[in-house]
């Protein structure tokens, strides 16, 4: 069994639930933060047999898309705030997937 921990934009993640459920995948849903734009996202926890990796990655590439958002580089830099700094862009998501070992898998 494998562990999927999928970061994702909270915009996607109903769908996300939906279509997980609809392919017969359990999940758990957690808010998290970024550390970059310390703004609200979304933590997926998924318990996967090992066959089926590849086909929950799939659900979650299709339903989870990159946005642009603009930052303030004063809000990276608070010593330039008084410069005229213009926002820049980043591409945020569709999503970042870590797939861990399960050594036990239980459920009572
Ligand atoms: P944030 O940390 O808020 O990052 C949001 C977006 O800002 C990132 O999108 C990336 O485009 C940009 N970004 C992040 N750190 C940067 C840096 N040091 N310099 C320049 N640009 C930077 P994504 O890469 O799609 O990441 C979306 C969210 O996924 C992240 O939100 C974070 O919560 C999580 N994440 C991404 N990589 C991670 C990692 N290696 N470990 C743990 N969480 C990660």
């Amino acid at each position: 069994m494998k562990l999927i921990l999928a970061i994702i934009q909270d915009k996607d993640s109903q769908q996300l639930q939906e279509k997980l459920v609809k392919g017969g995948f359990r999940a758990t849903q957690l808010p998290s933060t970024g550390g970059f734009l310390k703004a609200g996202n979304c933590t997926f926890i998924i318990g996967v047999e090992e066959e089926k990796v590849d086909e929950a990655l799939a659900i979650i590439k299709k339903n989870c898309h990159t946005r642009s958002q603009y930052v303030t580089p004063t809000f990276l830099m608070p010593e330039a705030a008084s410069s005229l700094a213009e926002p820049i862009e980043v591409q945020v998501g569709g999503a970042t997937c870590f797939i861990l070992p399960v050594d036990k898998f239980v459920r009572f």
